[in-house]
């Protein structure tokens, strides 16, 4: 990768990936892409070169290419699953069709594509303990159908025409920059914001519901550490199971209450949220990941308690 493209760059992923690329590759180097309405702000703003770049839009996608000579596109446009349910025709033009925009540029242009994919691309009926990498996807989301299109896509077009597709099955991403938005997952960041608030939080998630989740950090280093593999190593490409951590909501609750032990829960749950979080997995086995670009996380429930709780007051409370 020597210039690369975010488009997405100011969403829960892009915000903090164009950053931290641009740490390793040089701010010239690496185009934030946005919408208008959520044009990108501040370091953001200041650190690099950014370009209105419409997913939807190919021949917007092709011009900023060929004006910053990129070689390698990060797609991270995309509605999370709770929001892509309300509206499913706007997830498909999203996801679908905009990936077909990203991949026919890459295609004509010569790049490598990262599109991530998700715990969402599995149903009810895949194995919900140590999922395997190569398993059952049949999910009952147009969320997770988006997301297998997207891995069966995104194969194609590296079988049929050599473009260098890669992508990882996220887990529920949690961070203390960028909120997510509309996700199954969300709980898992909002419940350490009612910590530093010091509100009772109410848990839409039922008790017992276990889901894979990672930090952020961990995220951004599987998404870079992919697409930097040594291709010969890559006998899976679109997409690799990736696992830091599993829990359930009183896990993540008493996690925060050993450093804040006044901290209150109770659950209200909410039945579409329920819904897909019962036909996601529990927790994935990642050992294709590890064993064909030495993936590792470095996270878990406790190191990032602490993290995000350090990073959430100093933040809420400057
Ligand atoms: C969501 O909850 O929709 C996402 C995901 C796990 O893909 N965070």
């Amino acid at each position: 990768m020597k210039n690369i493209l975010i488009i997405g760059s100011t969403g829960q992923i892009g915000s903090e990936l164009t950053m931290v690329l641009r740490g390793e590759y040089g701010g010239e180097h690496v185009v934030a892409g946005y919408i208008p309405g959520a044009e990108p702000k501040g370091e953001l703003l200041e650190s690099g070169p950014s370009e209105i770049c419409d997913v939807t839009n190919g021949q917007a996608i092709l011009q900023v290419c060929e004006k910053y000579h990129i070689d390698a596109i990060y797609n991270l446009a995309a509605l999370l699953s709770v929001v892509a349910e309300s509206k499913p025709l706007l997830a498909w033009k999203i996801g679908i069709d905009g990936l077909l925009n990203v991949l026919e540029v890459a295609r004509t242009h010569g790049c490598a594509v990262f599109t991530p994919s998700s715990i969402g691309s599995f149903g009810p009926e895949t194995p919900r303990q140590l999922t395997p990498q190569d398993t059952v996807q049949r999910p009952r989301t147009i969320y997770g159908v988006s997301k297998v299109t997207t891995e069966l896509l995104s194969d194609y077009y590296f079988h049929k025409y050599g473009v260098d597709t890669r992508s990882v099955r996220f887990p529920g991403l949690i961070s203390n920059v960028t909120l997510p938005g509309g996700g199954t997952t969300d709980y898992a960041v909002d419940i350490y914001y009612s910590a530093i608030r010091g509100e009772r939080f109410v848990c839409p998630i039922g008790k017992g519901t276990y889901m894979d989740m990672m930090y952020m950090p961990d995220g951004l280093r599987a998404a870079i550490e992919l697409m930097e593999a040594n291709p010969d190593r890559l006998i899976h490409r679109n997409g690799f199971n990736i696992a830091a951590m599993s829990f359930e909501p009183n896990d993540i609750y008493e996690a925060i209450r050993k450093y804040r032990p006044d901290f209150e829960m109770t659950y209200e749950v909410d039945p579409l949220k329920q819904a897909i979080a019962n036909s996601w997995p529990d927790r994935l086995d990642d050992t294709c990941a590890r064993q064909e670009w030495d993936w590792a996380p470095r996270y878990d429930l406790d190191g990032m308690t602490r993290d995000m709780l350090e990073k959430l007051e100093k933040k809420l409370h400057a």
